[in-house]
């Protein structure tokens, strides 16, 4: 039997519902952001226990300053070569997001996404990475493949989805699968990616080998169920792999609010797995490189996963099919606190004088004038709407080892019909 209790005097519940700073027409203020001086973070020995430096995980490792100087314990000292490869990386990156941003606005593909403003999150970890580690990407970290050296027609080839594309079209433009370049398919289906990176970590554990793992996810993703079962396993496996959280502060229209921001830091989401978490600016490539490296050396030594939180922001909308002037203030990319990653490579450079601005200058030109030549070498594959780029009965192919009766079926029932309707 139940006694219903009088709840009158009782307070009522009342719910919270985050709300972005501005929307759009606010004037931008982000002094609320906390960014602590570069070369102020300390760096703990890659032996350490986790659970010893729980700080690093609600500051910024910082280690380029406002005046372009690399400082403090993070500099991973590298020589003007590597560093100016670095900066070629992220402006091809630029180049190719914008030449392939314009093919989609000319109707030649149906889909693009850039990265702009959070390229040093890809090409720092890839240069800071080995080769034959296996990368589990998300859609923004097409500066991996480009680190790596991967053709930028092939690349051209998936986005155009024509004759030279080796997914033959069945996969959305920019979701790249390079085996050859240890880049694992590119899944629409937010963070599935990080339980596979887990598992390949696994297996590469089990198996004796040395490779690691390492795997890309937006603040947004950390909502989704596969990101925790991907920390639960790692941590109790202590799988030799990198969690990287890109917080670019937007998941389409939704701010990271939604995904827990306004109550702690995404790194700090690895403490309650025991995990290492190291919380990034991920507009500052050398502490990309440098916390990638650390965690590179944790995982192969066998002290197990480690969580880097990137702090950057998304300067340009969410997609070619996104329009951030509907929900964001305009004012926000150019307020962002921490700069862009290629200019402050640059400044770098320049105060190393190891570069300068006229050789930037033909730089872009330079790289600008390759990513053309090369879509104009994709192009003769053909381009959307130009045409079948790949024989229907592909498209039931290369999912099962041996095609299912009830396929085969289909397939051909299908040409039947492309016969009969003189196809
Ligand atoms: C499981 C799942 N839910 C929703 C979507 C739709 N979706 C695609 S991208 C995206 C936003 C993701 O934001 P974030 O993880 O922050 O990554 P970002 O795009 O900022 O790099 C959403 C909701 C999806 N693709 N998969
Ligand atoms: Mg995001």
């Amino acid at each position: 039997m139940s006694v219903e209790r009088d709840r009158s005097n009782l307070p009522p519940l009342s719910l919270h519902v985050p709300e972005p700073k501005f929307r759009p027409g606010d004037a931008v203020d982000f002094t609320e952001i906390e960014v602590p001086p570069a070369g102020a973070q300390r760096r703990p020995d890659t032996a350490e226990k986790a659970d010893q430096f729980h700080d690093l995980a609600y500051t910024l490792v910082r280690v380029l300053d406002d005046q372009g100087n690399a400082v403090g314990p993070w500099d991973p000292k590298l020589d003007p070569d590597t560093l100016r490869k670095m900066l070629r990386s992220m402006a091809l990156v630029r180049a190719f997001d914008e030449r392939m941003f314009r093919a989609q606005r000319q109707g030649k593909t149906s889909f693009y996404m850039k990265s702009s403003g959070e390229e040093a999150v890809s090409v720092g970890a890839a240069t800071a990475l080995d080769y034959e580690d296996m990368c589990f990407p998300s859609y923004r970290q097409q500066g991996i493949l480009l680190t790596r050296g991967w053709s930028l027609v092939d690349m051209m080839n998936q986005i155009y989805s024509n004759k030279g594309d080796r997914l033959q079209g069945r996969q959305l433009p920019i979701m790249y699968s390079v085996k050859e370049a240890g880049f694992f398919s590119i899944s629409g289906n937010l963070t599935t990616q990080y339980p596979q990176a887990v598992g390949w970590a696994m297996a590469s554990a089990a198996k004796g080998d040395s490779r690691i793992a390492a795997t890309w996810c937006g603040e947004g993703s950390t909502a989704e169920g596969d990101f925790h079962s991907a920390l639960t396993f790692a941590t109790v496996y202590r799988a030799p792999v990198i969690f990287n959280v890109v917080n670019n502060q937007w998941a389409i229209s939704s701010f990271s609010g939604f995904a827990g921001a306004e109550a702690t830091t995404f790194a700090a989401r690895a403490i309650g797995y025991g995990i290492a978490g190291l919380r990034v600016d991920g507009n500052d490539i050398l502490a990309v490189y440098a916390a990638t490296q650390w965690a590179a050396e944790r995982a192969r030594t066998n002290q197990g996963p480690t969580l880097i939180e990137h702090f950057t922001y998304r300067v340009e909308g969410h997609s070619t099919s996104d329009d951030p002037t509907a929900y964001r203030s305009a004012g926000e990319p150019s307020a962002w606190p921490l700069g862009d990653p290629v200019v402050r490579l640059k400044q770098h450079l320049i105060a190393l004088g190891e570069w300068d601005e006229e050789r930037h200058a033909a730089q872009d030109l330079e790289l600008a004038e390759m990513v053309k030549a090369a879509q104009k070498e994709a192009e003769k594959n053909g381009i959307l709407g130009h045409g079948m780029h790949q024989p229907f009965e592909t498209m039931f192919e290369g999912v099962f080892e041996e095609t299912p009766w009830h396929l085969k079926e289909q397939a051909k029932q299908m040409l039947d019909e492309q016969k009969a309707a003189g196809l």
